[in-house]
């Protein structure tokens, strides 16, 4: 019963109705529930090497990896890393884990050994499965007597197994997906035991493990694909474009496991590059393709779009950025053909908040700029960020969700779980958005630290420790600035510590040496102070506001 004094929430809902979820199995045996009606159809098919593996030959290699896996020592509650592009081993790594009860933590084999050991070490992780051009970065690189704490030994005190010839003291992936299938332990999976690890920085801070269950993802994924209107109709005859990182969330839930379970074909490309993406498009017939708002860019003005056939696409799906709504309409003209619409995700949510109703079986009309509606079997409001009261159609404030698909909570820290998830179980985003009277999501702005780069997570937290450990820098910001390109780009505001010489170029230089490329400094403002507020938090408004009066108009 509310008291008078508590209005009820407006809560929105998705215009499709509720469905059954079977989010009391385990991942694997969800995503392979229609096997015995696809073995023989395409599931994955590498773009470099044009393999083509089946569904039962999928499933096979799983469960072998996972038998090989536990032969290695890796038993239930476990962490792996994939430090892996987009290829067939990823998969077959993924799924064996899910086989076992392990937990496979996710990283971009671009970043630096300093960024995948954090993430090895707070992840726990075991075993590392990579390329062998990657496992330099795994080693002890720590001649640089800056004290910082540095990987162990490959061998002995985790393992690392790579994808071609293994290096001195690694093994080869066969010893996982040539392993006896009959010798997978029984285990038993709880709903609630984590599957993926993926790292975020959500709303403030450093990057974070994010712990999504079986349960979470299985609701994610049936979410958009399942029931008799899917929000996300995919069928056996759709080819899934995969060149998004499976590392990152959107790639793993949206084009993985949404296309296993709809029994459709995952073309995986394992390096981005737009020929010969055009040219896989059109050899695959690729019909659903999943993309980011750079890529649209690329397709909608690249002069050399216009010798490739593009006529099996039938739908086009953004996200993890702002997809602006005249580079839609721009790529509406390449391919006047295809549904053209966006879904929203953040790695916390599990990770789809949204999804454009266009893409269901029986289609609702949308509108362009809008991220969709909110998924089936979830809730979501509109609060008003000063006060938390809940708001109507076409106010604008910080989106919040609810439903079994968001995530257990941060890995190890439940004073960051607890900020970002209240009591009554909403996860908060800091994306500042409304909702239209057709029930359309707008989002408009972003209350968080984040910035993203060509959608990829760039946490000023990091940065700005990593700035402040130079002995001349005093203090400093990181801030996002407007990027045509990339959406947005890191810049830095810097207060040179008294006395010291220190130029752009050289703090650029500093960064660069430490983090993958999309992290680096695009430019270096020094100042006298960085502005704060009385608690000490960093008036990042400010410094916004400050970048965008000096841009160019
Ligand atoms: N418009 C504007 C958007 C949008 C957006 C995200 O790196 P993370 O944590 O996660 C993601 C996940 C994206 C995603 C997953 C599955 C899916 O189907 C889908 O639709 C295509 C997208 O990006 O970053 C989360 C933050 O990224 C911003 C927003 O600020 C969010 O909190 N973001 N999608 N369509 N902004």
């Amino acid at each position: 019963q509310l008291s008078p004094e508590t209005p009820a929430d407006h809560i929105f809902r998705s215009k499709l109705p509720d469905i059954p979820i079977s989010n009391h199995l385990p991942l694997h045996t969800y995503c392979f529930e229609n096997l015995p009606s696809l073995s023989d159809k395409p599931c994955l098919i590498s773009g470099s090497s044009g393999k083509i593996y089946s569904f039962s030959e999928t499933h096979l290699i799983a469960q072998k990896t996972a038998a090989g896996l536990s032969k290695l020592g890796i038993q239930k509650g476990d962490a792996i890393m994939i430090l892996l592009h987009n290829c067939a081993e990823f998969v077959f790594a993924f799924m064996g884990a899910s086989m076992i009860g392990a937990v496979s933590t996710t990283a971009n084999p671009f970043y630096t050994s300093k960024e995948i050991f954090k993430q090895f070490k707070a992840a726990r992780a075991k075993l590392i499965i990579t390329q062998s051009q990657y496992v330099d970065k795994l080693k002890d690189t720590n001649n640089n007597n800056d004290g910082v704490e540095n990987f162990p030994k490959i061998g002995e005190d985790f393992k690392v197994i790579t994808i071609d010839d293994p290096p001195e003291n690694c093994l080869d992936f066969s010893v996982l997906s040539e392993a006896n299938e009959n010798e997978i332990p029984q285990v038993t999976i709880h709903p609630d035991d984590p599957v993926a690890l993926p790292f975020s920085s959500g709303t403030t801070g450093l990057p974070k493990g994010v712990v999504l269950t079986h349960k979470s993802l299985i609701t994610s994924v049936a979410q958009q694909v399942d029931g008799e209107n899917p929000n996300l109709y995919l069928t056996h005859e759709d080819v899934v474009l995969c060149v998004l990182p499976l590392f990152h969330i959107y790639s793993l839930n949206s084009v993985l496991l949404c296309s296993l379970r709809a029994g459709a074909a995952v073309l995986l490309m394992q390096k981005f590059e737009i020929g010969t993406l055009l040219e896989l498009i059109q050899r695959h017939k690729v019909s659903v393709a999943a993309v980011v708002p750079p890529l649209v860019l690329l397709l909608a003005k690249n002069p050399v779009v216009a010798q490739f056939d593009l006529s099996s696409i039938r739908v086009v799906l953004s996200g993890a950025a702002p997809l602006g709504k005249e580079l839609e309409e721009a790529l509406r003209g390449r391919v006047p053909q295809a549904v053209l619409g966006q879904g929203y995700g953040m790695t916390e949510a599990g990770p789809v908040l949204s999804m454009c109703l266009g893409f269901a079986k029986q289609p609702f009309p949308t509108k362009s700029g809008s991220c969709g509606t909110v998924v089936r079997n979830a809730e979501l409001k509109v609060i008003d960020p000063e006060t938390g009261c809940s708001l109507g159609y076409n106010q604008p404030g910080e989106i919040c969700i609810r439903g079994s698909q968001i995530m257990k909570g941060y890995l190890n820290d439940s004073v960051a779980t607890a900020a970002t998830t209240d009591v009554e179980g909403w996860l908060h985003t800091g994306d500042i958005g409304y909702v239209d009277e057709d029930d359309e999501i707008f989002i408009v702005d972003r209350v968080k630290e984040i910035i993203k780069f060509k959608g990829f997570q760039v946490p000023p937290a990091e940065l700005e420790s990593l700035l402040i450990s130079h002995p001349s820098i005093a203090d400093a910001a990181v801030v996002p600035q407007k990027d045509e390109v990339a959406g947005e780009v890191p810049v830095a505001f810097v207060v040179r510590s008294n006395g010291f010489e220190l130029t752009e170029e050289a703090v650029k230089e500093f960064i660069a040496r430490q983090v993958v490329y999309y992290k680096r400094l695009h430019k270096v403002h020094f100042v006298h102070a960085i502005p704060k507020s009385p608690s000490g938090k960093i008036l990042r408004k400010d410094l916004r506001a400050k970048l965008a009066a000096a841009a160019p108009t």
